[in-house]
């Protein structure tokens, strides 16, 4: 472990960064330049607000996964003219090149990958060294932890931002309870996050780790999602584009009817485990798949998640019903069974888009982030006045961001004249 001392003391309160390895920064530089060249939003208002410095005089510590597409967040938040502090919300999500780069380039960057729970906190408490005036989080551990062991802190923080649904649950939670002690912005809650990262995002990313992990042909395969929700219908999309016959299986009747009217056929997990190819389980439910399905399904079936960590497939009852297992290939693990048929699992269960593809594609994350971003302007702009809670972003920044997203596409919208606005306004109008 590299450890890089500011005038080579040991002091921790004078290290500007602690990262696994410096060396790695170049590599890092060519992952974060892609990104960028991927993420036209972020870029967009990083020019915007490279000359304005919105954040200037702020001190924004940030709590989230180290990936190149965060690093053009931080890049963003640095250019606009805020100090940055930075550590992972995931021990095992920090990319170390990537941490490497942003080091380099002057960021308080506390992170590397397979942390152990206390160099986790440690990270998280060298962030606040610097006495933050924002925060920014992704499942609220940064929030938590100035609650409850940094309160010297929260008079000189005007707020908040946090990415996930977990997060925001964790923080309405604590501002039902009355103890949220300031303001914070669910950024989660923007339809341009939660909207094009669970469908796009997901679907896409869930089929490229299938394929990094196996290599299928997916035409003319039955491929069962379990769960129609938005990222069961993202994975349920690409897969029919690319020619399989696309099954899902539901508990909630209007998300079935949907699956059905949009030509996924609907059955039971019963059902759908003895004629699928490929299970992907994207309910965030446990149990989804058991011993009773793995019994009934076809030789070669490929098995993976995409939901909720790893509960979603019993592999315990795997477990007891195989009588061996070799991995075939990284993130693919093959499962016989007495009879001699053969389970593959892919990434042990985990989340597949993560383990064994690279998450979200950037072009999906520079929304979520200049969400992120905004969330940050917003606070600078009027935090004092927001008061403590959950707070949202204005619907006109969806549409800012949206907006900006299809201008670096090429592609223009209709404006609708006066009088259009009038008619749709006007209740006395005849129909
Ligand atoms: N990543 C992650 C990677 C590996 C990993 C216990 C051992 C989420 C969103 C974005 O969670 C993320 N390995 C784990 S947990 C884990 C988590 N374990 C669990 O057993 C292995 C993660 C957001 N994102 C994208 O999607 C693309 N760019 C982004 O910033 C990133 C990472």
């Amino acid at each position: 472990m590299a450890t890089h001392t500011l005038n080579m003391t040991t002091s921790t309160e004078n290290m500007t960064y602690k990262v696994a390895d410096t060396s790695l920064a170049e590599e890092g530089r060519l992952l974060i330049d892609w990104a960028e060249s991927r993420m036209p939003v972020l870029m967009s208002l990083r020019e915007k607000f490279a000359k304005t410095k919105p954040l200037a005089g702020h001190r924004i510590a940030g709590c989230l996964h180290v990936t190149k597409e965060t690093a053009v967040l931080v890049r963003t938040l640095a250019a606009a003219g805020a100090e940055v502090s930075w550590s992972g919300c995931n021990p095992l999500s920090t990319h170390d090149a990537v941490a490497a780069a942003l080091a380099e380039e002057g960021i308080k960057m506390y992170a590397w990958y397979g942390q152990n729970t206390e160099e986790f906190y440690w990270s998280i408490d060298r962030t606040l060294d610097f006495k933050p005036t924002m925060t920014l989080d992704d499942g609220a551990d940064l929030i938590v932890r100035v609650h409850q062991h940094h309160q010297e802190l929260i008079p000189g923080i005007v707020g908040g931002s946090e990415e996930t649904t977990t997060g925001v649950h964790r923080l309405r939670a604590m501002a039902a309870d009355g103890k949220l002690m300031y303001p914070v912005i669910a950024v989660n809650d923007a339809e341009t996050k939660w909207d094009f990262d669970n469908v796009y995002g997901t679907g896409q990313s869930s089929l490229d780790g299938i394929l990094r992990a196996t290599s299928v042909l997916l035409a003319g395969k039955n491929f069962v999602t379990a769960g129609y929700g938005h990222c069961g219908k993202g994975c349920a999309m690409r897969a029919k584009g690319m020619g399989a016959n696309v099954i899902t299986t539901e508990v909630k009747a209007t998300a079935a009817l949907k699956a059905t009217l949009e030509g996924v056929q609907v059955m039971t997990m019963d059902e759908a485990a003895k004629v699928g190819d490929v299970f992907i389980t994207t309910t965030g439910m446990k149990d989804i798949i058991v011993k009773r399905h793995f019994e009934s399904m076809k030789d070669g079936a490929i098995v993976c998640n995409t939901g909720h960590y790893d509960c979603e497939l019993n592999l315990g009852d795997l477990a007891e019903l195989a009588v061996s297992k070799r991995e075939m290939r990284d993130n693919c693990v093959e499962h016989t069974l007495a009879d001699g048929r053969r389970i593959y699992v892919l990434a042990e269960g985990r989340l597949v888009n993560l383990a064994a593809a690279e998450g979200h594609p950037s072009e999906v994350m520079d929304m979520s982030f200049a969400n992120q971003l905004q969330a940050m302007l917003m606070l600078a702009d009027k935090g004092e006045s927001l008061g403590q809670g959950v707070h949202e972003l204005p619907e006109e920044l969806d549409q800012e961001i949206a907006g900006i997203k299809l201008a670096s596409m090429g592609l223009e919208l209709d404006v609708l004249t006066q009088e259009q606005i009038d008619y749709s306004t006007d209740y006395f109008a005849g129909t």
